[in-house]
Formats: C-alpha cells, structure tokens, sequence
C-alpha cells in the first residue's frame, strides 16, 4: 500500500514565549492535520475487528467469536476534524502451519512495516499465556510507539486488569495503556485522542468518503462467511471459504421478478432449496473420496492457469454510509434487483452437510441473514443463491487462496 506522508510534525516557532509584551492576538494558527497508519495486531479474538467497526461507526470487518476469524488485511479509513486514521485490522497472531496462516501472518508483518503506531489489543478476561509472549515477540524489535489496548472491559474483574497491565509493562516499553471496551465504546474517544496526539503531521491519504480499501465483492463474501462461523463449530470454521461466483445488478426493479426466480422460496428466503437438490444430486465430484481426484467445482481449478472472473466488479473502495431511515413501501417497491451467486468451499464432504444442515436448514438461515444484511448495503432487492462445494485442501492451494484473496481489489 502506498505511503505518501507529506510532512513531519511542526517544530515550535524559534523564540516563543521569548516576547513579554501582550501582543495583539492574531489569527490562531491552522490546526495540524494529522495523518498516519496504525496496525490493529492481537491474538485471535481480542476485538480487534470489533473496535474498527466501532470507530468507524459501521461495519466493514466482520467479527466472530472463533478464532482466525480475519484473513486478510483490511484498511479502515476514520477521517476527523483533526486528521486521518488508517487502521489496518490485521488476522489474530497465530503460528501458521498452512499455506493460507502463512499468508495470514505476512500480512500482520507488512502492517507492522506500514503502521506509524501500533496497538496490542489483549482480551483482559484472559490469563497472560504463550500467545501473548509470541505478540510480545513480534513486536520486539520496533521502535514504533506500541499502545496496549485492554480490552472487554465491560465483563473483566479490575483486579485481573491491573495484573496485566504490570505483567506487560515489566516485559517492554509502551507508549499508553489504554483499558477499552470495543463492543461499548468505552474510552475509543480516548484512544482516538491520544492516537491523533502521535500521528505525524500530514495531508490526507484517501478522500472523505472512502471507508475502506476492499471491494464490496469482498465485503458480502466475508459477511457470507460471517453467517457460518456463526453456525459452526470447532474446527470447521478454518476450513471454510467464501467465493461470490456473480454479481448480477442488470436485473430491473424489485417490483417486477426476474426471471426464473418466481419461486415462493427464492422470493422470501433468497435461497432456493432446489438448487442445494441439485448440488446434491449433479455434482458427483462433491461427493469426492478424501485422496482428492477429479474435476473441480465451480469456477476454482488449479490447474496454474491465470483464473477468469466472472460477474460485474464493483468500485474498489467502499464508501462511508449516512444515517438511513427506513424505506416507504413505494422504494422498497423500486428497488434495484441485485442477483449474488457464492460458492462456500470446504475441505470434506461432512463439513458439507454440516453447512448445509438438515433439509437445508442451516444453509438456507445463513442465507436469509447474510441476504438481509447485503440487501441493507445495496439498498436492492436481493437474490442470493450459495452453492456448497468441497474442495480438497484448499487451504494449501494457491490458486484457491489468490481467488478468495482476488475478491478483495475487484
Ligand atoms: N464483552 C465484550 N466482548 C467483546 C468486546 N470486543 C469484542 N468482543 C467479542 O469478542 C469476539 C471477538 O471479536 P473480534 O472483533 O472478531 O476479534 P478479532 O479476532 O480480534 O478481530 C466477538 O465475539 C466480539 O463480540 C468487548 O469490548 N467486550
Ligand atoms: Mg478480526
């Protein structure tokens, strides 16, 4: 990511306060604008997604209660009065052992490149263990200001809070300690303050719209996969991915049904049953053995071959959203028809009929709220169609991990 900082913080004005006399006052001086990135780094589930969603006031970075819920980086654009905030929210500091957590944690090193500031978020409900050590490890050689953020302050005991924060100030220097609570909002006003108070002087590096740097392709994958975790358990959650196949806006009004999705349960759930049948009965290489042969599903083939997409692209930076009231019925009625195809792999055929559930039970719940929350974004009429594809090993494969990582510039 380009870093195209403009300045460096002002110096005093040679002399000042040198002068007794009472001057008349002039025009106050300028406001410094400040500028500057700052990584978001913690474990897995310190709340790092959630407070960037609570700065920025919406949501772009989904959150879960399991961990590695984050895959990639994402900026997040908070623009004031007094400057703009970059956040990079980062995947949760892991020891990687596939190909994709390699990815993962080489993301959390270029933020750190990038950051002027860095925040450790630690979840203050939990004991001080090894991965908190491996944080700590991460960050050793920086000389960057390290803010330590303790977060879940609505639900931790004070005593477990003052623990930590001598347990980490006896093991390396930081700039503030800062107890907030990312889900309620306590003291982000402070941590915005004091985070503005260190970022260097500079010129903006995004307009005052853009609130993020992925494209909404990526957004509605990601709030896709959001429903899962949600639903799932253990270990499944790792082995999922989310791929939106189509984006189709050409679709008229909400008022008239498109084509072939007259149907009662595509219309209220948006999702037809008969497609999971259909996906069931047709795509005999779902059912594949473990030791993986065959053709692919879907449009993912590793084969090396550069991969074509297909389906619209939508801007590449998504922007801030303003208070909305609810629709009239007459724009509900007028709505654009936005129709979505995803594909959801996993890695074994029983990971497929977990998602699926019984009688497309789960599935189609996943549907109907990631639906609903893309249907809120796109203030369009919904159609949304997931397909549940096996696809051995992905996690390892190249080309399925620069696909799902593609999404997020298209
Ligand atoms: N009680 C409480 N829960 C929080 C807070 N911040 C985050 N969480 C929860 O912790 C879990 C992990 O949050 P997430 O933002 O996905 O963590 P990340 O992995 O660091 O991005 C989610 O279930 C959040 O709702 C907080 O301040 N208080
Ligand atoms: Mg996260």
């Amino acid at each position: 990511m380009p870093k195209q900082k403009t300045g460096k913080p002002g110096k005093p004005t040679a002399g000042a306060g040198t002068d007794r006399k009472p001057r008349t006052p002039k025009k106050p001086p300028k406001p410094s604008f400040r500028t500057g990135y700052v990584a978001l780094i913690g474990r897995p589930n310190a709340g790092k997604s959630t407070l960037l969603n609570k700065i920025l006031g919406q949501k772009i970075a989904i959150t879960s209660d399991k961990p590695q819920t984050t895959r990639l980086s994402i900026l997040g654009i908070h623009t004031a009065p007094k400057g703009q905030i970059v956040f990079i929210d980062n995947p949760g500091l892991h020891k990687p052992l596939h190909k994709l957590n390699k990815r993962m944690m080489s993301f959390v090193y270029a933020a750190l490149e990038t950051a002027d500031i860095i925040c450790l978020l630690v979840d203050a409900t939990q004991k001080f263990g090894h991965g908190d050590e491996f944080a700590l490890e991460m960050i050793k050689d920086t000389r960057k200001p390290v803010f330590l953020l303790l977060n879940k302050t609505d639900i931790v005991r004070k005593e477990n809070l003052l623990l930590l924060i001598d347990r980490y100030r006896a093991l390396r220097e930081f700039k503030e300690f800062i107890p907030i609570s990312a889900i309620k909002g306590t003291n982000v006003d402070v941590l915005e303050r004091l985070l503005f108070d260190n970022l260097p002087q500079a010129e903006k590096l995004y307009g005052d719209e853009d609130v993020s740097d992925q494209s909404e392709r990526f957004l509605f994958a990601e709030i896709i996969r959001e429903k899962i975790l949600a639903r799932v358990e253990a270990e499944l959650p790792w082995a999922t991915a989310v791929y939106i196949d189509r984006i189709d806006r050409n679709r008229g009004q909400a008022g008239a049904v498109p084509d072939g999705s007259e149907s009662e349960g595509m219309e209220d759930d948006g999702f037809s049953e008969d497609d999971t049948e259909l996906e069931e009965g047709e795509q005999p290489s779902d059912s594949s053995s473990e030791t993986g042969s065959g053709e692919e599903p879907g449009p993912v083939r590793d084969t090396g071959r550069e991969i074509t997409v297909p389906g619209v692209t939508i801007g590449p930076n998504m922007q801030r959203r303003g208070e909305k009231r609810p629709m009239t019925r007459e724009e509900r009625r007028a709505r654009p028809v936005v129709y979505i195809r995803a594909s959801i792999f996993v890695e074994r055929p029983n990971h497929r009929k977990i998602i699926i559930g019984r009688q497309g039970k789960n599935i189609k719940e996943i549907g109907i709220e990631a639906r609903r929350e893309i249907e809120e974004i796109l203030e369009a009429k919904v159609f949304l169609e997931l397909q549940v594809k096996v696809r051995l090993r992905w996690r390892d494969s190249a080309d399925v991990l620069d696909l799902i990582e593609g999404q997020k510039e298209t």
